[in-house]
């Protein structure tokens, strides 16, 4: 029996996908997750790792052409999965190069974006970012105010974009900007004058990740710099399907991680003369997280074959999302508690974990809009505003 794997999910998964998902973890246990605690604690994540994550294959996964890996959408979760056991920064730089700047290049993008970006950024030698959050626009993207014009044929882009991750080590950002014909996406090389990246300080949870503010004062980009067929929210939103299911695998990772080193640490310590997994109120405490991490893995599974199989909704993301963060974050906390005061250091990863997740909680869509999209899935009643 695996104790993290309570309901053998993984039995779930084709042999490929098993493989690729134990050589993620073979590579995340060596090379990251020594390192991982004291990024953590210097609050920072080297550029470099992307290379290796690169070389694995891991930088638009599921995406096809353009030295991309061109995996099962259920292989790219298994991936997320495996990087978040080690730390949700790690997946979210993986999210953000693959799922956000990748996809929208891909999907979205013309040939000669494609050309351009792709191959550079499948091998980590270029790093993408995605700014579509301001200061006073998050939950609600809609209301944002940075702007493109026309100038003859080319664009000038100006206004800022709050909370970007990658946004100081990019090469490209995929700025989101209201147009004359509504929310246009624009290739923006950060190397372009008038485009800059303050790195975010003071973070107290993920903090093994770059978090920036993109300003963008009278950026002139040529007319090519546009995606030329998307208009709307639904350009940022269909990346954010992408990201958004990378997640809901990652999660699984996060609390698997705490499970697993909750269960040890019960075993080995001793209290009023046994081990603390032998009292009672401990053994709920792991079997609850049992219960909630299979759960989670089983949803991750599900919405993996719906999407490998180009069934799956927003609203059902929306639901994985939802749930699994959710679940992880109850685990982590859960965790956190078994391991009393050892807990809240950096020699365990549960309070690491623990704060991680409330980040995850919030970016790509907090529990609330996730929630109110399962609602109007629901009853057909939208009640954003
Ligand atoms: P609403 O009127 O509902 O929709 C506007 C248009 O968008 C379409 N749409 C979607 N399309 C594709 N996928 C989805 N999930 C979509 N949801 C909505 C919709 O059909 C409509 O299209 P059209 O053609 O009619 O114009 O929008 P609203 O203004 O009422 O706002 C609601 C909404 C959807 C924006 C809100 O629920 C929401 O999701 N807010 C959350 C914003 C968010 O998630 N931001 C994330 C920023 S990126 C990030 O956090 C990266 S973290 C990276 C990391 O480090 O891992
Ligand atoms: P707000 O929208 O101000 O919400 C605050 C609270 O009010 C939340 O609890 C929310 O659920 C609630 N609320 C809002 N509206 C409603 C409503 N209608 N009904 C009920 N409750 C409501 N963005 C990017 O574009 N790119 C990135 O790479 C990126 N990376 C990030 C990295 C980190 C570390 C963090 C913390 C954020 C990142 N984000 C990124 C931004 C993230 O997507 C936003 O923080 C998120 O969408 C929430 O927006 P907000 O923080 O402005 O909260």
């Amino acid at each position: 029996m695996d104790p993290v794997d309570f309901l053998q999910s993984d039995d779930l998964l084709s042999d490929e996908e098993r493989a690729i998902g134990q050589s993620v973890r073979d590579y995340a246990r060596a090379e990251l997750a020594p390192h991982v605690s004291d990024w953590y604690e210097s609050g920072t994540i080297p550029v470099e790792i992307a290379r290796g994550l690169g070389k694995l294959g891991l930088l638009g996964m599921h995406l096809e052409g353009y030295g991309c890996a061109n995996t099962t959408a259920t292989a790219y979760g298994v991936a997320c999965r495996e990087l978040e056991a080690i730390d949700s920064g790690l997946r979210s730089l993986v999210s953000v190069q693959g799922s956000l700047a990748m996809f929208a290049i891909h999907h979205w993008g013309t040939e000669q974006h494609r050309q351009e970006w792709l191959p550079r950024m499948a091998t980590g030698d270029a790093i993408g970012c995605f700014g579509l959050t301001e200061a006073d626009a998050g939950s609600d993207p809609g209301s944002m105010r940075t702007h493109a014009k026309r100038d003859g044929d080319d664009w000038i882009l100006n206004g800022s974009k709050m909370w970007i991750t990658n946004g100081t080590i990019a090469s490209v950002a995929i700025v989101w900007a209201q147009t004359d014909t509504g929310i246009r996406g624009f290739v923006v090389p950060t190397d372009s004058p008038g485009f800059k990246a303050h790195e975010i300080g003071r973070k107290l949870s993920l903090r093994a990740s770059v978090t920036a503010e993109l300003s963008l004062d009278d950026v002139r980009l040529p007319s090519s710099a546009v995606f030329p067929d998307v208009r709307g929210l639904k350009g940022p939103l269909s990346c954010l399907n992408e990201a958004r299911y990378g997640i809901l695998w990652g999660a699984v990772g996060a609390a698997r991680a705490c499970l697993c080193e909750a269960l040890e640490y019960s075993l080995l310590r001793t209290q009023f003369g046994k081990p603390l997994a032998a009292f009672q109120l401990t053994q709920r405490k792991l079997a609850d997280m049992s219960i909630a991490v299979a759960n989670a893995a089983l949803t991750a599974v599900q919405l993996g074959r719906l999407k490998d199989t180009h069934c799956i909704t927003p609203e059902q993301i929306s639901h994985g999302k939802l749930a699994n963060v959710r679940s992880a974050l109850e685990v982590a906390r859960t965790a956190r508690a078994v391991l009393g005061a050892a807990g809240i250091t950096l020699d365990h990863s549960v309070m690491r974990h623990m704060n991680n997740l409330e980040t995850v909680a919030t970016y790509e869509g907090t529990e609330e809009m996730h929630t109110l999209s399962i609602g109007r899935a629901l009853t057909g009643i939208a009640v954003f505003r």
